[in-house]
């Protein structure tokens, strides 16, 4: 695996058989007769966590990615012993560990079936040059398992036969296969005889993963130091296993404002004023909604973060008021690399203050990046992360902007092998200091941290906003992000959809990539089947490194921007429906988007898909991501399911081909499913909602749908000011019965629903709500299928 220092192999050295057991509560003790010590956290029936040392001694317990909101607690804990192992039983859970040398076994609780084996086990190699260990584990991979998740790893969904490199990088243009690239997220999924487990593997040193790669039958992962420290995740639903993961790692602390899911405009980059003005008139004068602008480096004053170019942005409150006024907010980039130059404020700051980061021996950590040489504050710092959050009040408070824009956060540093800091930098990290090798992964998650406060202090009353590019395990509790610089290719279209799913199903779901890639330039075609992809990722931003031409709406003529118009206005349409997933998302922690195998894990067919996906609950969507198509080959999953655009109802469980011209897109809707849907508006807010449109799918059986809403911002809807609608939807034959259940403080602007019966196989003779039989002119009834009633209901029961 490995190589250890050819001075002095040592080569794999492993624990020796049990000397001594303990228990405290919750955490059990093992220690071998070498020194070596297991201990095991039951956290949860299905969440155990197994940490390992070598010296007797664990490092203090730190840790940047498992949140304090996690939730603890159990409903069973045994230890028992036979003459081979001790045996650890929770209620979903029995953990053999082997009184021989610390391998483990785990098997399901209820039908005791193996999920989880140790091939080596722990296993360790001291590391002559840093000290410590490399440390290592390996399992035996069982019979058809695959294996998933792994953050922004831009390959297709099944990781098996993979190796994987995690060391945040900045990786302009990367492509298929690229490792590592910008992200670090060491938590996967696996799948075997119906059942999935999740490992989170949570240590930030550089480390490996190896899904029957290296051993067709061998599964392993390694950290170049720290622990062998990781948490197994029990489902057996994969949706489980994520929601739990999530739940470890933090849901986002807050829901971001609704006008942060609608249409963002980014370019690298957008200056003077004037072109910004233009730019946003535009996109009002062809009527193509848009919620936020971008300001790129060129804003500033020679990059010196948190300035202003005084030649070409003279007054930007005023710019940023008269944005507001036309609805767009706007959001800002902030590099990490501080300029070096005594005539700076902040950079006199952080030097007087101590707060940038140095070398082993002393000297300041100095890289050159955007504004030539740099040094760079040590987020890792509670104080320093106080101090940049504060550096925020003017841009935010006092100019209005709406968002940050975190880039290079890897950090990332020109010009150097690497790439970025040297291995030696100190870092903080919280009290826990230590060099680069163990840092280097949270550094980016910690700037977007910092900048979180900022802006979470600063927007007050209203919700924050920032985007990342950097991020390691936990980084969704604080910001969105997106997949980098990718590049305007059929190949890269189909990657930002694998890299969407992904993420999302890596506990991170306020994701996207940039709209039609970020270097060279799309044609038209491209750019507009990469809009139909974009509308269904929770970020749906276009950027480009502006120097291969434009890449707005309209830059492809006509045609194209009549497509790109009907897909931006469909978003906005979709806006409650995508606001409900991601409440959904911060509340329990259920991803947004959906692989087919997360979706439906007991169907084999979803095992290798890759282009389809669910969006929220009950919109499948899937891209076409070849030029010149009619349409494409899909598979849709067991049930059935309406045509978006065609109303047709067909049979899940197959492969099918479905029609897509340059204007329209594979999109299907389940049947059952009721979608909420607002006006098209420019952008939100510019409409008062006063009519809730239901789409209505009928479906002979039961279906659930919810519909929640709040004030669209702040911080109300924590204190019950929200508005939850319970759709329980029953059809027959000759009936359909709509129950209403609604929950929260909230009082919506509208006082009706409109609502679209789709595939209703009867006429309407009759209409009760509540039991009253209703007049048909008081529903405006529209043909049969259309129809208006108040909000208040419980019941409506539509009859033939
Ligand atoms: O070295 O700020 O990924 O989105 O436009 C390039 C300029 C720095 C990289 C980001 C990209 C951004 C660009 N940045």
């Amino acid at each position: 695996m490995i190589l250890n220092t050819e001075l002095e192999y040592k080569g794999n050295l492993f624990p020796s058989q049990i000397v001594s057991y303990e228990k405290h509560l919750n955490v059990l003790s093992f220690t071998t007769e070498n020194g070596a010590v297991l201990q095991v956290t039951v956290r949860r029936d299905s969440i155990l966590r197994f940490r390992f040392t070598t010296t007797g001694i664990f490092e203090n317990d730190f840790s940047y990615a498992i949140t304090k909101y996690a939730s603890r607690g159990y409903n069973l804990l045994e230890v028992t012993e036979n003459d081979k192992n001790y045996i650890i039983t929770t209620t979903k859970l029995i953990c053999h560990i082997s009184k021989l040398d610390l391998r483990t076994s785990i098997y399901d609780a209820i039908d005791k079936s193996l999920i989880c084996e140790d091939e080596l086990g722990f296993h360790w190699e001291e590391s002559y040059e840093f000290g410590g260990n490399v440390v290592k584990m390996s399992k035996t991979a069982q019979p058809g398992e695959s294996y998933y998740g792994l953050g922004d790893k831009p390959v297709d969904n099944n990781l098996k036969g993979k190796r994987f490199e995690n060391w945040v990088t900045d990786s302009y243009a990367y492509g298929r296969n690229t490792d590592p690239i910008y992200k670090t997220i060491p938590f996967y999924t696996a799948l075997h005889n119906k059942k999935s487990y999740g490992i989170f593997f949570d240590n930030t040193f550089r480390s490996f993963f190896d899904f029957c790669h290296e051993r067709r039958n061998i599964t392993s992962f390694w950290a170049q130091g720290g622990e062998m420290n990781y948490y197994f995740i029990y489902g057996p639903e994969m949706s489980d296993v994520v929601v739990n993961y999530t739940d470890l790692t933090g849901k986002p602390h807050q829901l971001p404002a609704l006008w942060t899911l609608g249409y963002h405009q980014c370019k690298w980059s957008y200056y003077p004023e004037s072109n910004v003005k233009e730019i946003t008139k535009k996109f009002r004068d062809l009527k193509i909604p848009c919620d936020a602008i971008y300001l790129d480096i060129d804003y500033m004053e020679g990059f010196r973060c948190f300035t202003w170019s005084e030649e070409y942005f003279p007054n930007p409150k005023r710019m940023v008021k008269e944005l507001a006024d036309d609805g767009f907010k706007t959001i800002v980039i902030i590099d990490p690399g501080i300029k070096i130059d005594m005539d700076y404020s902040v950079f006199r700051e952080g030097l007087e203050k101590d707060y940038f980061c140095k070398r082993a021996d002393g000297p300041y950590m100095k890289g050159k990046v955007w504004p030539g040489e740099c040094y760079f504050p040590d987020f890792t710092n509670p104080e320093v992360r106080e101090w940049w959050a504060n550096l925020f009040q003017e841009l935010v408070e006092d100019i209005g902007v709406k968002g940050v824009w975190n880039d290079m956060n890897e950090p990332a540093v020109m010009d150097v092998p690497g790439k970025t800091f040297p291995n030696d930098v100190r870092h903080d990290y919280d009290g826990n200091q230590c060099s680069h090798r163990k840092a280097h992964n949270v550094y980016g998650m910690q700037m977007a941290r910092a900048t979180y406060q900022g802006l979470k202090k600063f927007s007050y009353p209203k919700r924050p906003f920032v985007i990342t590019r950097a991020a390691y395990s936990g980084t969704q509790r604080y910001t969105s992000s997106w997949t980098g610089d990718n590049i305007a290719t059929w190949d890269h279209l189909t990657i930002a959809n694998l890299q969407a799913q992904r993420m999302c199903m890596s506990g991170f779901s306020f994701i996207g990539s940039d709209i039609g890639g970020f270097a060279e330039q799309p044609n038209g075609e491209l750019y507009a089947r990469w809009i139909q992809l974009g509308i269904f990722h929770p970020f749906c931003r276009t950027h480009s490194s502006g120097d291969h031409g434009d890449q707005e709406p309209w830059a492809f003529g006509t045609a194209i921007t009549d497509v790109v118009r009907k897909f931006i206005e469909l978003r906005y349409q979709l806006l409650p429906y995508l606001y409900t997933a991601f409440w959904r998302y911060a509340e329990e922690g259920i991803p947004i988007l959906k692989s087919l195998v997360l979706y439906d894990q007991h169907d084999p067919q979803t095992h290798y898909r890759n282009d389809e996906f669910v969006f929220g609950e009950k919109i499948l969507a899937c891209p076409i991501t070849a030029p010149n198509q009619t349409g494409r080959r899909l598979y849709i999953p067991r049930g059935k399911w309406y045509n978006f655009w065609s109303d047709e109802v067909v049979e899940g469980g197959t492969e099918q081909w479905v029609d897509a011209d340059l204007d329209s897109m594979p999109i299907f809707v389940k049947e059952g499913a009721i979608i909420p849907k607002y006006p098209i508006q420019q952008y939100v807010g510019e409409k008062t909602i006063d009519e809730l449109l239901l789409d209505v799918y009928y479906k002979e059986g039961k279906e659930t749908s919810e519909v929640y809403e709040d004030a669209t911002d702040g911080y109300d809807y924590i204190k019950g000011r929200y508005s939850l609608r319970t759709f329980k939807l029953s059809g027959k034959k000759k009936e359909l019965i709509i129950q209403q259940h609604k929950s929260g403080k909230f009082i919506t602007t509208y006082k009706t629903f409109k609502l679209n019966l789709h595939g209703l196989p009867f006429k309407i003779s009759k209409v009760e709500i509540d039991n009253v039989i209703i007049p048909f002119k008081d529903l405006e009834l529209n043909g049969d299928n259309t129809l208006v009633l108040t909000k208040e209901f419980s019941e409506l029961h539509i009859m033939a």
